[in-house]
């Protein structure tokens, strides 16, 4: 059998069923392709705008685009009002799912009369539209009524993971001068909780007098701990939110308003707060939502996992889904809370169809064993999704087999912070899908795999892996770096400058079928779980202990989270010993400083770190060591010898 052979046996062609109904057909990429601008204002009718645009994409001052310009919309409007407005206030919008076992569930209207007492409430506050607000909450619906309030405001929302400590909301915080943080008095972990708006105040309170922007700190009760309390500043959600008028009018704002920033990880310590804004951001997650998912409104439940820190949680459980008035589980707790069976009663309980999820989770449920899953009726499940990383094949099979009755299409989704939306995936219902292939950009999406001048990699002729760019502008794309427009050039633009594409920073390839291989990061930037986390931020926090002198982190592959944190310290000269209890509150330092998310999973003590001659840690060599393989090439080491030091440590 010849190669070509093997790959296409080995595709999964969508059954003519599936196919027969699916939202998306061939039209599509032809439509795409005929006109490219054309077919991108076609989406953009999928939203209600006060105003119409006048032009489709002004690419003159590139690389900041501006899509849909001088048109006029309002998010919130359309993620709830018009689903009211069209006679479905009824529909329930979100299931929602506590952690310890309570539920709510909230209509259309129950959202609308939700969101507009917390903008009356906001208003009230003084907040005026392009003031920022920071969302430090667990996933209740009020996170997702305060980001649809601030949307609705035109409040540029930044959303920081509740898992993150203090300092890291500090800095966030600080960098895009938050008005506003709404959080809660404490979050559901694992049938415990534990404090949250604690670390507010440890946030604000722990530099001393440094002043900070934050006027106002909005709590929700959720665990009914004790918090503590700075009169004037601090309000119960329940006392003034829940008291205001549940009658609002939005008014719209312009395509290119910054609808929110959301911090991730880059190649220095320092966080990216990634800019997106209006108009063209709501219509591509508008857009991949209804055709990536084949979402029918009125018909499926719908799940996404995700949490809204990250990305996916923004576009993919907020602003796509609502703005397709979906129906949708939002679930508060992790998978195995108070056992590992949650997730399969959650699917059973409300008949959920879509399911969206990351490979670390389906890797995971491999673990515990194909049992769990069996002892429920999945057979609501219709589309499975994938998204974070790449999906291994084993582990992709077997989602598709033990959670999707061995016939539901998989899509696996590749996209980005910076992307704000899908930019490659199959399409259910056009696509034969391989597993572990993001196989291609969407229809109205141009992507491709280059050498480092920026050469075609040749489809299918060579296993060269290069790197992927995108080679044409996109309505979700980013409008740039909070506050640093260099920073934005210099990381995206800057190494392919002359031909004018965004570098991704993924290594991938194309096979001889045309179909998209994403291999992961070619930065310093490590995947963890599907999480980004950079070296040096890890590096520094390490740096940060009182013994640790130097240290070097790098990601080494793993079989359950993707990659694994392992970190190089050589402690300084006052430290005593290696101790095994050194390393243990190193690793708590790790999580203390930025999130357990980030916390090493092995820290090795050594006497010296390999460098080159101009003084750059060989990462690469280290991650040899991690990966327990035989060392790369070691000539423009200062001194080799440091290996045999390294090793025997
Ligand atoms: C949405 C999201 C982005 C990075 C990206 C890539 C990796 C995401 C992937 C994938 C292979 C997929 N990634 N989806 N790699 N196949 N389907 O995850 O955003 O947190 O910014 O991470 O995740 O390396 O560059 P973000």
């Amino acid at each position: 059998m010849t190669d070509t052979e093997k790959s296409v046996q080995d595709a999964y062609p969508p059954t003519p069923e599936f196919a027969q109904a699916a939202n998306a057909g061939p039209e599509l990429a032809a439509a795409a392709e005929a006109d490219r601008l054309g077919f991108w204002a076609d989406q953009a009718a999928r939203l209600h705008w006060h105003e119409p645009f006048t032009e489709v994409l002004d690419w003159t001052d590139a690389p900041v685009a501006k899509w849909f310009v001088g048109g006029k919309l309002n998010v919130a409007y359309n993620c709830v009002d018009r689903h009211v407005l069209d006679g479905h206030g009824d529909q329930v919008a979100i299931h929602w799912e506590g952690e310890p076992g309570d539920s709510r569930d909230l209509t259309y209207n129950d959202l609308l009369a939700e969101v507009s007492r917390a903008a009356n409430y906001f208003t009230e506050l003084g907040l005026e539209a392009g003031d920022r607000v920071a969302i430090y909450m667990p996933m209740i619906p009020e996170a997702i009524i305060s980001m649809l309030a601030c949307a609705r405001l035109g409040l540029t929302h930044s959303v920081v993971f509740a898992g993150y400590s203090p300092s890291a909301l500090r800095s966030r915080v600080d960098d895009a001068e938050a008005r506003l943080i709404v959080t809660t008095d404490g979050q559901w972990r694992r049938g415990k909780s534990a404090p949250l708006k604690e670390a507010v105040d440890e946030a604000l309170y722990a530099h001393g007098d440094v002043p900070h922007s934050v006027e106002h700190v909005l709590i929700v009760r959720r665990t009914n701990v004790e918090v503590p309390w700075t009169e004037g500043r601090d309000a119960w959600w329940h006392e003034t939110v829940a008291e205001a008028s549940p009658e609002h009018t939005a008014e719209a704002f312009d395509s290119e308003h910054p609808l929110f920033i959301l911090y991730t990880s880059g190649t220095t310590g320092k966080p990216k707060g990634i800019v997106h804004t209006t108009g063209g951001y709501l219509t591509q997650t508008s857009y991949t939502h209804h055709y990536v998912f084949d979402h029918k409104a009125g018909q499926d439940v719908y799940w996404c996992t995700a949490d809204i820190g990250w990305v996916t949680g923004h576009s993919y459980i907020v602003y796509g889904p609502l703005s397709n008035r979906t129906t949708q589980v939002v679930y508060e707790g992790t998978p195995n809370s108070p056992n590992e069976h949650r997730h399969w009663e959650i699917v059973e309980k409300y008949g959920v169809t879509i399911y969206y999820t990351a490979p670390t989770l389906v890797r995971t449920f491999m673990k515990w064993g194909h049992a769990i899953p069996e002892a429920h009726d999945l057979s609501s499940i219709r589309l499975l999704g994938s998204v974070g990383e790449p999906i291994n094949p084993q582990a992709w099979r077997w989602y598709r087999k033990y959670i999707g009755g061995d016939n539901v299409p998989i899509v696996d989704t590749w996209w980005q912070t910076e992307t704000g939306a899908i930019m490659m995936s199959p399409l259910p219902g056009v696509t034969a899908t391989k597993p572990g292939a993001a196989m291609g950009p969407l229809p109205g999406i141009s992507a491709k795999v280059v050498d480092d001048d920026g050469n075609d990699i040749a489809l299918g002729e060579t296993e060269a892996v290069g790197y992927l760019v995108l080679d044409q502008p996109w309505p979700s794309m980013l409008r740039g770096i909070w506050g640093d427009l260099e920073r934005y050039k210099a990381t995206y633009w800057e190494k392919y400058a002359e031909q004018g594409w965004y570098f991704a920073g993924d290594g991938a390839k194309v096979d001889e079928d045309d179909a998209f291989w994403v291999l992961g990061r070619v930065d310093d930037v490590m995947n963890v779980s599907g999480h980004r986390i950079s070296t040096s931020e890890v590096e520094s926090a390490l740096v940060g202990h009182h013994s640790v002198a130097e240290a070097a982190v790098v990601g080494a592959s793993d079989e359950m989270t993707g990659q694994g944190i392992v970190a190089f310290v050589i402690l300084k000269a006052s430290a005593k010993g290696g101790s095994d209890g050194l390393v243990d509150e190193l690793k708590a330092e790790v999580s203390r400083a930025i999130s357990p998310i980030a916390k090493p999973r092995e820290i090795h003590i050594v006497p010296e770190l390999p460098k080159t001659r101009s003084g750059k840690i060989m990462r690469r060599l280290l991650r040899d060591v991690a990966e327990g393989r035989e060392l790369g090439d070691t000539s423009t080491l200062v001194d080799p010898k440091v290996f045999e030091a390294i090793r025997s440590s």
